[in-house]
């Protein structure tokens, strides 16, 4: 059996040698090693070597088994290294060809124009507020003085979920809980998503405003407007112009609406503002004394005053758009732009 094992080993060696290919040398583990293998089937015969004989034989076998497989691994080796010369000297390297362009994202206008917003009335000193975007009627509407048949309701078309829960049609209601939680003085804006059952060039069913609300001893209708005065200078140039109008909201009194001059046509009349020259960009108005009665403040012990902006507004304003979906249409066509 020790010189059929060395005949086969020398046979395997031999092929080995001449194995140019790595699928050649894979066959001849097969062929000797292998489960069928020529040396595999060998050894089965192992049993019928005498005793004194067999650690002999299965030492050398060992010994064969391993000699071959380190010889496989080598001639494996040295055929790939062959292989990668082979393919450098002919690979040719481009380097003048362009690089390939990793595509990154980044943040939408929408959230740009609200990031900027807040960071504006951050150095105003506000803080941020939060509330939900699912609100109960109370909040959306009772509490800020619209009771239930209060023609204002036509005002905000509303999504309702059921009898007393809706998506909050604008982000008052933030005032009324904080009120409800915190006693003056306040000084915050809240942020978010609202909704209303309208579409068209300069309304989406989602968008989103900015609530202001500021409220303590002293405060007065000239300090709204010094602080809106400041926010739209700094977000459209100080060279602006402003104007407030009478106008009315349930939970303000007096109410007025923000205008600054149409910045498509500075003012002069076009097709975007209407030929007014003006567009409105926010509601605003010193807080009504029953808002701070239903909220349990002494409506004779303080005031303030509230705004609210819608930031899709700001940001057609600010790029000139004029067709509001486009913000949310996610063609990267036009969110490329920004
Ligand atoms: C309100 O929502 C009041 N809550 C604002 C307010 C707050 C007044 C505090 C006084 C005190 P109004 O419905 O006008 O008001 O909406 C405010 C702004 O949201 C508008 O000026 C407009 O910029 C924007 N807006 C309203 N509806 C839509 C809509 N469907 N799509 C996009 N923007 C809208």
């Amino acid at each position: 059996m020790k010189e059929e094992l060395e005949k086969l080993f020398g046979e395997a060696l031999g092929n080995l040698k001449v194995a140019g290919e790595e699928s050649q040398v894979t066959q001849v583990r097969t062929e000797f090693l292998g489960r069928k293998g020529k040396i595999t089937a060998l050894l089965r015969g192992l049993a019928n070597v005498s005793p004194e004989q067999r650690p002999i034989v299965g030492r050398l076998a060992n010994e064969i088994k391993l000699s071959l497989e380190e010889k496989i691994r080598e001639s494996l080796a040295s055929i790939q290294a062959r292989k990668r010369k082979e393919r450098l000297l002919h690979e040719k390297l481009d380097i003048t060809l362009p690089g390939r362009r990793v595509p990154t994202g980044r943040k939408h206008p929408i959230s740009e124009v609200c990031n900027e917003v807040i960071e504006i009335f951050l150095g105003l000193g506000f803080q941020i507020s939060e509330g939900p975007e699912i609100e109960s009627d109370y909040y959306n509407f009772e509490a800020l003085n619209i009771p239930k048949d209060h023609p204002a309701r036509d005002m905000h078309d509303t999504f309702y979920i059921s009898d007393e829960i809706l998506l909050r049609t604008h982000t008052s209601p933030v005032q009324i809980r904080l009120m409800e939680k915190q006693e003056p003085p306040i000084q915050i804006i809240a942020p978010g998503k609202v909704f209303r059952c309208d579409s068209d060039v300069s309304h989406t069913p989602m968008f989103h405003q900015v609530e202001g609300l500021m409220v303590g001893d002293n405060i007065t209708f000239g300090d709204l407007k010094g602080i809106l005065t400041i926010f739209l200078h700094e977000m459209f140039g100080a060279k602006t112009k402003v104007r407030f109008r009478p106008s009315f909201f349930p939970f303000t009194e007096p109410s007025a609406e923000v205008d600054i001059a149409c910045v498509m046509c500075q003012g002069n009349g076009c097709r975007v503002c209407s030929s007014s020259g003006w567009m409105e960009i926010l509601g605003a108005g010193m807080v009504d004394p029953e808002v701070f009665r239903i909220v349990g403040y002494n409506p004779n012990e303080v005031v303030g005053f509230a705004f609210g902006l819608g930031i899709e507004r700001i940001a057609m304003l600010k790029y000139g758009i004029s067709d509001i979906r486009l913000f949310f249409e996610n063609d990267m066509r036009f969110l490329g732009q920004f």
